[in-house]
């Protein structure tokens, strides 16, 4: 295999897809990279374009630095915004978007669950009534005796009043810890309605109104936490409720989960609403029926970025791979149908699906690809929505061709991992709590916990940062938290699964592992589940002992091939709650050396974290390693100490 080609992956089967594809003559996000270079002004936030006057460029004086004072004067757009107010707002606008998407999604999701309260959708239930009642009670609605149908309703419809909130606190924001809450209200960025800040942070960041980049930010922070204690918590907790909280799961990832001898169909993209349905519709008898009338022994699911997520954690469903990988289960040749619903879908699949006989099936009046068939998704006749979609992948087996190719590559994992499940796992059924993981960050055998995840990223080697960094984190006696793209890496790569702790882990958090029988690398979820990772943080907050914030926690947050707008607004919000958060590929801001010196310090004072950024994964690990000891330290406990137990005498002179 060309040096050139073992670059662009570290994943065996992934590398051998590119190779056919290079002989099926298809063009994939690994060439057309190769071609186009990013703009570097682009690149590093100094380009604007929120008006006809421009677009402006305003980079930064190419080989003699420092700048002068009259050269900064100048350095500016048509309309007078410095490099400061322009990278400030393209950044913001970035993390805009992300909550949007997040947010969307945890709007389409509330939407369902009213109608599945009033009753007016078949192929749907309430899966989790424990997690309704709580929601219910956060959102003051009456429960009583009354049908479980109705409470879902009226959650429903406050969980939607939480978009337009016109002014006062979100919800949520209560979840945070006590010091927390007080940080964003000392800052005014306690968010309102999700729509609302986002609105406002378009309306600011228009020609002419907002020009002070530390104001700018702010609004992107309110933004993000709109997102991280709003949207993305209402999708997370809503289709608990809807499709049940997820509990360990085994499963396989990699292109190797395709099967030749079955009608092979990837589910991809973010929302579970069709897809739940699909796993129904696969094993009706009418479509079985057709899949064995057209030759094929059954109907082989299989799910595609962060709708596969959803999908393992609360069915076993296999996962083809991670965002660098849609392209690749086309190009296997064996994939019959590839339905997509919303974000992170390349518009490349139909054209690549061309040179094979995949039907690309969109279903989101909010997402159609021209080149792909559109099956107008809709939850009111969700199971016909969802054969009709399956029938067309029965209809495209009959037209396989003879360029298949499935790599024998296939990895076990445990994922399903739920903030519910590891307070179960670690303090038990009627002891549920995160006591015993404080203990253990307490005495030392795990030294703290890190958030790593997002994307990969086409302009560096695909998941090499992930396994690095989660590997280097897990010697070091790290748990490592993990959703999205950056699971399915850990995942192909054998780190979730318990044997992995003897294998990689040093010596205090495989004792834990082992104990628990848990991976010491914890699938948590989709992109919209960074949530869990939020309320996992303030859970140890409130079991005590490490602090009374989460900026007090030994904890850290990374993503180091991220490439979505979202992955910016989680970090911003991981940030904005207090996790030190290290991003690697490339950061949009270093136009602007203020604007970045604000997010890389600045922010340390007012949130008491800040970003980083380093592009080698082990240094980035090594910097959250580093946070962590120097959290251990201001708690006292950087030193490893047995848990002492303590007798009656011990107890009274306490
Ligand atoms: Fe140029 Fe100002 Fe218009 Fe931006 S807003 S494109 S800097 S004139
Ligand atoms: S799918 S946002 S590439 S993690 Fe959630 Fe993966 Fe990033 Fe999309």
């Amino acid at each position: 295999m060309a040096e050139k080609t073992k670059a662009k992956s570290i994943d065996q089967a992934s590398l051998q897809m590119i190779e056919k594809a290079s002989c099926d003559g298809v063009n994939l996000s690994f060439d057309r990279a190769s071609a186009i270079k990013p703009c570097p002004i682009g690149e590093v936030g100094s380009c604007c374009k929120v008006c006809s006057m421009g677009p402006c460029r305003v980079p930064l004086p190419k080989g003699k630095a420092p700048e002068t004072p009259e050269e900064k004067r100048k350095r500016r757009g048509v309309c007078g915004a410095t490099a400061e107010t322009i990278a400030a707002r393209n950044f913001v606008r970035m993390i805009a978007a992300g909550a949007a998407a997040h947010s969307d999604h945890g709007r389409s999701v509330a939407e369902l669950l009213l109608a599945v309260g009033r009753g007016e959708v078949s192929g749907y239930e309430i899966r989790d009534e424990q997690k309704l009642l709580a929601l219910a009670m956060d959102f003051g609605v009456e429960i009583g005796d009354r049908p479980i149908a109705e409470i879902a309703a009226d959650v429903a419809q406050k969980a939607l009043a939480e978009f337009g909130r016109h002014d006062g606190e979100s919800t949520f924001i209560k979840r945070a810890p006590l010091k927390r809450q007080e940080i964003w209200r000392k800052n005014g960025v306690v968010p309102r309605g999700i729509d609302r800040e986002i609105v406002e942070l378009m309306h600011r960041t228009h020609a002419g109104v907002d020009m002070e980049y530390h104001n700018i930010i702010q609004q992107g922070i309110r933004a993000s936490l709109a997102d991280g204690w709003g949207g993305s918590m209402i999708a997370t907790d809503l289709q608990d409720v809807l499709f049940g909280t997820p509990s360990p799961v085994l499963g396989q990832i990699n292109l190797g989960v395709f099967k030749e001898d079955e009608v092979n169909v990837i589910i991809h993209g973010h929302e579970p609403l069709l897809s739940e349905v699909i796993v129904a519709a696969a094993a009706d008898p009418e479509i079985q029926a057709l899949a064995k009338k057209a030759g094929a022994k059954g109907i082989n699911l299989a799910g595609q970025c962060c709708t596969a997520n959803e999908i393992l954690m609360r069915h076993g469903i296999p996962l083809a791979g991670n965002f660098l990988q849609q392209e690749l289960s086309l190009v296997t040749g064996a994939c019959d149908a590839m339905v997509v619903d919303v974000q992170c879908i390349m518009e490349s699949l139909p054209d690549v699906a061309q040179c094979y006989h995949t039907k690309i099936i969109t279903t989101s009046p909010k997402a159609k690809i021209t080149g792909a068939v559109h099956i107008d998704f809709d939850e009111h006749h969700a199971m016909e929505r969802a054969k009709d979609v399956l029938k067309l992948a029965i209809e495209a087996y009959t037209h396989r061709g003879k360029k298949i190719q499935i790599p024998e590559c296939k990895t076990d994992l445990v994922a399903g991992f739920s903030h519910e499940t590891i307070n179960y796992m670690l303090g038990g059924l009627f002891r549920a709590s995160y006591r015993p993981l404080n203990d253990n960050i307490i005495n030392g055998r795990i030294r703290g916990v890190a958030g790593v995840v997002g994307c990969n990223n086409v302009r560096v080697t695909h998941n090499e940062a992930h396994v690095a960094m989660v590997k280097e984190l897990i010697k070091n006696d790290v748990l490592v938290l993990q959703t999205g793209c950056s699971a399915m890496a850990s995942a192909m790569a054998g780190l979730m699964v318990p044997e992995a702790a003897k294998q990689y882990a040093g010596a205090g958090l495989a004792s834990v592992c082992e104990t628990v029988g848990m991976p010491p690398v914890l699938h948590l979820g989709s992109c919209v589940d960074n949530s869990r990772i939020l309320v996992a943080a303030t859970a140890m907050v409130k079991d005590g002992g490490l602090g009374d914030d989460v900026s007090d926690l030994p904890v850290a947050g990374a993503a180091p091939e991220w490439f979505s707008e979202k992955a910016l607004t989680i970090g911003q919000y991981f940030v904005a709650s207090g996790v030190f958060t290290v991003f690697g590929a490339t950061w949009p801001t270093t136009g602007s050396p203020e604007v970045t010196e604000h997010l890389f310090g600045g922010l340390e004072k007012m949130y008491g974290a800040m970003w980083a950024f380093e592009n080698d994964p082990i240094k980035a690990a090594q910097m959250m390693i580093a946070h962590i000891d120097k959290k251990r330290q201001a708690l006292g406990i950087s030193k490893a100490r047995e848990r002492v137990l303590f007798d009656m005498a011990m107890r009274r002179e306490l």
